[in-house]
């Protein structure tokens, strides 16, 4: 299996909050290699791929929604220390109050818009290039904001490899300022982020970045745990909210995280069009307001 050896790979690789956060305003993503063992990644992967409730994929790629309502045990991931170290570094507010500004609680400062299980499936191919809402969605007059709003968090379930499906980025990109070219062609300079199981890709929606092809026989299985700052809440109507049950049983540090989720309905019709933003049951996402995430 290719797993990307070599020096140009093991840099972009980090080991600290510290160094993680660097990389990620110098080069615009970071690897965290093994932050929960393979064998707790491998648990996990089996139990995604067991989840009943799945979005309409495209291309061999499907997407696993709201997997903390169907095992609490991904809330070990969503709250891990670590990664919320990180996230509230890139997407926090101020801690200390100005004369002439508020500080909003540091508890309450990043909040998890989405945990989604995110699986490559054997033969699926090439994702478009892109930036995560809303940088896409923002004016193509103005530049990409220079500092993200969405922080996604990328497990490794299952080994991701050059083969087998892992996510491309493009180093610097974020400096660009703009959202990728509609293709989902090679990029020059673009590097596969590839780990072990139980590894973290982190990559802001400053970042370009995509799926690759999955050219093995078994299934790339990732969580994808998106983070937002406070005053975003719900960046898309089509996402689904924790159940009032598995709030209940959810750790302190994860029920902070996802109390907002409380108010958001399921109906995911687009009040203005009258039309369906998400059908998990769909299998041609065409006919939704709202193309796949991919
Ligand atoms: O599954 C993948 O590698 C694609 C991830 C991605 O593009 C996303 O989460 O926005």
């Amino acid at each position: 299996m290719n797993r990307c050896k070599g020096p140009i790979a093991n840099a972009y690789v980090q080991s600290t909050v510290e160094a993680a956060c660097r990389a990620i305003e110098e080069q615009g993503f970071a690897i965290i290699p093994n932050l929960i063992s393979s064998h707790l990644a491998g648990k996990l992967a089996r139990r995604a791929l067991a989840s009943p409730r799945s979005s309409p994929g495209h291309a061999g790629w499907e997407a696993f929604v709201a997997m903390l309502n169907h095992d609490i045990t991904f809330a070990e991931l969503v709250g891990h220390p670590t990664v919320l170290a990180i996230v509230r570094r890139l997407i926090g507010g101020r801690s200390v109050p100005a004369p002439n500004a508020f500080a909003w609680p540091e508890a309450d400062q990043i909040r998890l818009m989405n945990c989604d299980a995110l699986v490559a499936h054997p033969g699926s191919e090439s994702g478009w290039w892109h930036l995560d809402p809303p940088m896409g969605q923002l004016s193509p007059a103005r530049l990409v904001p220079d500092f993200p709003i969405v922080v996604n968090v990328m497990w490794m379930l299952t080994p991701f490899s050059k083969n087998n499906g892992a996510t491309r980025v493009l180093p610097f990109s974020h400096l660009k300022r703009a959202v990728p070219p509609p293709t989902r062609e090679p990029l020059n300079g673009e590097l596969h982020v590839c780990g072990g199981a139980g590894s973290i890709a982190i990559i802001p929606n400053i970042t370009w970045h995509a799926a690759s092809p999955n050219r093995t026989k078994k299934d790339r299985v990732a969580l994808a745990c998106s983070y937002v700052p406070w005053w975003v809440n719900r960046l898309t109507l089509d996402s689904y909210p924790v159940t009032m049950e598995t709030y209940q049983a959810l750790p302190g540090v994860v029920q902070a995280l996802t109390r907002h989720q409380l108010q958001w309905n399921m109906d995911f019709t687009n009040p203005t069009t009258k039309r369906r933003l998400k059908s998990p049951e769909a299998k041609d996402s065409s006919k939704l307001d709202r193309p796949s995430r991919r």
